[in-house]
C-alpha cells in the first residue's frame, strides 16, 4: 500500500482473540466473545480503580464474605460488572466467584451456554486502600452437565480441565494475561483509547530464575521442610545460587513478576490459623487459573506433593498450599516437602 507507515503492527486483544479462534473452524465463537466480555468487564473495573482514591467507593462496604474477610466497595462493583456483562449471553451455564457463597446461576430467563466462569473479582482488595496494585482472576471451563442450569458439578472442576484462564493486573500500567491453552500473551490497556494492545507476546517464563516470593513473616508457622527450602532459596542447604526476595501481598502482581523475571512464588500450610490447615490461596479462584499461566509459560505449579492441576476439588472454597513458578524451583519444594515434611 502507497504511504504504508513504518511502524509496527498494533495488535488489538479483539484482533488476537480472533486470530487465536481461526485455528479452530468449527468455533462457535462463545468463547471468543466471552474472553471479549472479561477485557470490557477489566476496563471498566480498571478505570474505578484508578479513581479510587477520588471516588466514594474508597474503603469497605460494611460486610464480609463467605471468607469472613472484609468485603471492599471495589469487590462489590467488581463482582457486578462481571456478572452483568456475562448473565444473558447465553454463553454460560453457571458462575462462581470467591466472593459468593454458593454457585452463581445464570437467570432463567436468560438461555443456558456450555462454559463455566469461575473469578476473584479483585484479588488483593485488602491493600486497595494503600494504593497497593491488585487485579482479578478468572478461568472457563466447559460445562460437565449436558444441559440446563449449571451446577456444583460443572464448576468443581479440576485446573487440567481449564479451557481459558488468565488475570487482570491492576498497577503502573493496567495489564490482561491470558492463556486459552496455545501459550500465554500479555495486552496493556491503552487509556488514551481504552484498548488493549499486545504487548507481551508469547509470554515464556525466564530460564534464569531472579526472586522468591512468600510471605516469611510467617516463617515461625512453617513446616520444617519450607523453612529448609527456603534456605535454599537463599544460597544455603547446599544450594548454587541464591535469590532475592520480592512479596507484595497481592497475588496477581506476586504472580506475574514470577512468570516475567523467573522465580517461585509459594503459600504453603501453615500453623497459623487452625481454620485454614492449607494456607489461604483459593484453589478454584485463584492457585488453578494462575497455575494454568504459569504452565502455559514453561513453568510449573504444584500442592507440594504434587501437580496442583489433577486435585480434585471437593468443595467451592477450598484452599490450598500453592508452589508455583520456574520448574526446578518447584521441584526443589517438592523434594524438600517429601524428605523433611512425613
Ligand atoms: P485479599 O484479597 O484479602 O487482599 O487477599 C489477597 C490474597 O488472597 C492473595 O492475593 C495474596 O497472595 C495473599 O492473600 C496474601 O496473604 P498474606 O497477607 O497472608 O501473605
Amino acid at each position: 500500500m502507497a504511504g504504508k507507515p513504518s511502524v509496527p503492527a498494533v495488535i488489538t486483544i479483539e484482533r488476537h482473540i480472533l486470530h487465536e479462534q481461526e485455528a479452530f473452524p468449527d468455533a462457535s465463537g462463545a468463547l471468543t466473545q466471552l474472553l471479549y466480555n472479561i477485557a470490557l468487564a477489566g476496563k471498566l473495573i480498571a478505570s474505578h480503580t484508578t479513581r479510587a482514591g477520588l471516588a466514594d467507593i474508597l474503603g469497605a462496604a460494611g460486610h464480609e464474605n463467605v471468607q469472613g474477610e472484609e468485603v471492599q466497595k471495589l469487590d462489590v462493583y467488581a463482582q457486578w460488572v462481571i456478572y452483568q456483562l456475562t448473565d444473558h449471553t447465553g454463553r454460560l451455564a453457571v458462575m462462581a466467584s470467591e466472593e459468593e457463597k454458593d454457585i452463581i446461576p445464570i437467570p432463567d430467563k436468560y438461555p443456558k451456554g456450555k462454559y463455566v466462569l469461575l473469578f476473584d473479582p479483585l484479588d488483593g482488595s485488602s491493600h486497595i486502600d494503600f494504593n497497593i496494585c491488585g487485579g482479578r482472576i478468572l478461568a472457563i471451563y466447559r460445562r460437565k452437565t449436558l444441559s440446563g442450569p449449571g451446577t456444583l458439578e460443572d464448576v468443581l472442576q479440576k485446573g487440567s480441565d481449564i479451557v481459558a484462564a488468565g488475570y487482570l493486573v491492576y498497577g503502573s500500567s493496567t495489564m490482561l494475561v491470558y492463556s486459552a491453552g496455545h501459550g500465554v500473551n500479555g495486552f496493556t490497556l491503552d487509556p488514551s483509547i481504552g484498548e488493549f494492545l499486545l504487548s507481551h507476546p508469547n509470554i515464556r517464563i525466564p530460564e534464569t530464575p531472579k526472586y522468591y516470593s512468600a510471605n516469611q513473616g510467617y516463617e515461625k508457622y512453617w513446616s520444617d521442610g519450607i523453612r529448609r527450602y527456603t534456605r535454599w532459596l537463599q544460597g544455603e542447604e547446599g544450594a548454587a545460587r541464591s535469590l532475592s526476595l520480592r512479596y507484595i501481598g497481592s497475588m496477581v502482581a506476586d504472580v506475574h513478576r514470577t512468570l516475567l523475571a523467573g522465580g517461585v512464588f509459594y503459600y504453603p500450610s501453615d500453623t497459623k490459623d487452625p481454620k485454614k490447615p492449607h494456607g489461604k490461596l483459593r484453589l478454584l479462584y485463584e492457585a488453578n487459573p494462575m497455575a494454568f499461566v504459569i504452565e502455559q509459560a514453561g513453568g510449573y505449579a504444584s500442592t507440594g506433593r504434587g501437580p496442583l492441576r489433577d486435585v480434585e476439588p471437593r468443595e467451592l472454597h477450598e484452599r490450598t498450599p500453592l508452589f508455583l513458578g520456574n520448574r526446578e524451583l518447584v521441584v526443589k519444594a517438592e523434594e524438600f516437602i517429601a524428605k523433611y515434611d512425613r
